[in-house]
């Protein structure tokens, strides 16, 4: 077949369709997201949205007890909430092939936190596959469905933002049909893991590993990559084309399966040099267990342990200078700091909460924004779902004064991943607190997915809505109004009245994202400032609206700005302005 150019998330879609998998599920995640957005171009697959990643490795685990191979994709903290399923699936073992791809984030380009998947392969004593590129992504995706039937086990991809969002030139393959050997098979040894069937499933996971290593040692995927200086290199993954990059003579283990390691295969290696690095990105894990074995490597006393690899860090570390940048330029970039984007419904909340002086118990979405300045109005965010239970818990700390401050914010995907759970709880137990669900119908942050809440599936197929009022009421939620985000009074008033309630209350703000992709918006023609009435006082850039800008050379104090091709016409502005000075273009 021709080859390509792929990105490494469109790889392993490749990888996937190839090995025949029949069904794929995912919550999105950056950088994994774009995997079941591909992978939903190959008929063959049955591919879903799942509300949160415990319900996606769920299906996946069902689908390959009834024998279809499995994909399971979702990004670096999707495996803490997967992680219950996924420790007893380690020993349950598979039927048909299922492979978890996880997307680590070094340097947090989109992430709460840099956890090394890694170590969850050893946690959960799972192997993993690591590729290097986008050709790797294909083959191992394929690959990774062998290894999971042939030493019943489920297996993880890990890729990285480099891997997943770069391309490079890969090789497709014919595909594999898909199996035909799905259906029913009881065997409750195998798969009710009660204690006295996983005891005995423990021993066989052990067995598994040691077998697996031992094997590794002479697989294609771990190979040496022999060179002409007296320096050995181990490495995998992405650091692998920074160690070729900056030691291009150096003689290189490069590690396809980084777990379970190749120990037979390490010390062979290890023994012909004085000199030993191990480069990997995030945590030693390879180095801790090469140190185990008794060999002296230098690591993480070398390499950073923070943050990505790049040629350049790698070069510092080896050479202690500062290597030469592959490109130079002599602008200054202005600083862009990310932004609610123009018309976006969020911010009118935002902007109420700041006026309220709330303290807002915070989530993970677009919404988080809501935290820079000038709305301000944000003071916590952990995980996803943790903004309910959190308002929980520091209400209970406080006097009563006090706790009516106390609001919790959520987006609509966010709520129905794991929100739902805090806010059950939230009315069981007594709570106090104000909820806000910023419906904005998508899951904004990571590119507008769809979930039980729009109605619609992956494939773009209408499906049940999910109804968040008759959601919230059925969990005991007395007090639930909903309200449009872009009428600003109504909102800080509604938010005010409800604050005051020594009650659970939930204010649903219902209003699309601007850059929503099915065409539900009402687009409105761009707004102007009127010079002569604007009065300087300023009140419009407390919104922190990237369309509206000061102009300091304007009048004697400066005026605010509409800048036409960034405005959608939302209107709040106009209402911010006690002065009438917005008015709407003419003709648009
Ligand atoms: C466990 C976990 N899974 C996935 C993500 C990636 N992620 C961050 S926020 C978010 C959902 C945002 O959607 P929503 O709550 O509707 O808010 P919006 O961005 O639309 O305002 C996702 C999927 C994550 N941070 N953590």
């Amino acid at each position: 077949m021709e080859k390509t150019i792929l990105s490494g998330n469109e790889a392993i879609a490749r990888g996937a369709f190839e090995a025949g998998v029949m069904v794929a599920s995912a919550y999105p995640g950056t950088p994994s997201t774009e995997i079941l957005e591909n992978i939903v171009h190959y008929p063959s697959i049955d591919a879903s949205w799942a509300p949160n990643e415990k319900v996606s490795l769920e299906v996946g685990i069902g689908a390959s007890f009834g024998g279809a191979r499995a994909l399971v994709t979702m990004k670096h903290v999707g495996v803490n909430v997967a992680a219950d399923p996924l420790f007893t699936l380690s020993y349950t073992g598979v039927r048909g092939g299922l492979v978890l791809v996880v997307a680590d984030d070094p340097e947090l380009h989109s992430s709460q936190n840099e956890q090394d998947s890694r170590n969850y392969a050893r946690f959960a004593k799972v192997p993993m596959l690591e590729p290097s590129d986008s050709e790797e992504a294909r083959a191992y995706t394929r690959l990774g469905f062998e290894l999971s039937e042939q030493f019943d086990t489920p297996v993880f991809l890990r890729s990285t933002t480099r891997i997943s969002h770069s391309k490079s030139i890969v090789f497709p393959q014919e595909p594999l049909s898909p199996s035909t050997e799905t259906g029913l098979v009881k065997d409750p040894a195998k798969f009710v893991m009660l204690p006295g069937n996983a005891r005995k499933r423990h021993y066989d996971v052990e067995a598994r590993l040691e077998k697996m290593a031992e094997w590794a040692c002479d697989q294609p995927f771990n190979r040496i990559e022999e060179g002409t200086s007296d320096i050995g290199v181990i490495t995998s993954g992405i650091s692998y084309q920074y160690a070729k990059e900056v030691l291009p003579e150096a003689h290189i283990l490069k590690l396809g399966l980084v777990h379970p390691l190749p120990k037979r295969l390490i010390r062979e290696f290890a023994e012909r040099f004085e000199w030993l690095y191990v480069i990997e990105e995030l945590d030693p894990i390879i180095e801790e267990q090469v140190r185990a074995m008794g060999i002296a490597v230098k690591g993480k006393d070398t390499f950073p342990i923070c943050g990505e690899l790049t040629p350049g860090r790698v070069a510092k570390a080896i050479s202690g200078k500062e290597a030469s940048p592959a490109f130079s330029h002599d602008e200054v970039l202005p600083n862009r700091p990310p932004s609610m984007c123009p018309g976006c419904p969020h911010r009118g909340v935002f902007f109420g909460l700041n006026r309220l002086k709330a303290f807002v118990t915070g989530d993970i979405g677009c919404y988080t924004l809501g935290f820079m300045p000038p709305l301000s109005a944000m003071d916590t965010c952990v995980c996803m779902g943790a903004s309910i239970g959190n308002a929980t818990g520091i209400s209970k700390v406080l006097p009563p004064e006090e706790r009516k401050r106390v609001v919790a914010v959520i987006g609509d995907s966010t709520f129905l991943h794991t929100g739902i759970n805090g806010l059950m709880d939230m009315v069981y137990n007594d709570s106090t607190a104000t909820v806000i669900i910023l419906d904005n119908s998508t899951t904004g942050m990571t590119g507008r997915q769809d979930h039980p809440g729009t109605g619609y599936t992956l494939g773009g197929e209408k499906s049940y809505q999910v109804d968040l009022e008759g959601l919230c009421r059925s969990v005991g939620v007395k007090h639930i109004h909903t309200i449009d985000p872009y009428d600003l009074d109504e909102t800080r008033d509604l938010i005010r009245r409800e604050m005051e309630r020594p009650e659970v209350s939930v204010i649903i703000t219902r209003r699309a994202c601007m850059l929503h992709k099915r065409d539900i918006l009402e687009r409105k023609p761009p707004l102007f400032v009127d010079p002569d009435k604007c009065t300087a006082c300023k009140a419009c850039l407390r919104l922190g609206c990237p369309a509206i800008s000061w102009e300091p050379e304007a009048g004697e104090k400066g005026k605010a700005q509409v800048n036409r091709l960034l405005c959608v016409g939302c209107g709040v502005c106009e209402k911010v302005c006690k002065f009438g000075a917005f008015g709407v273009c003419d003709g648009e």
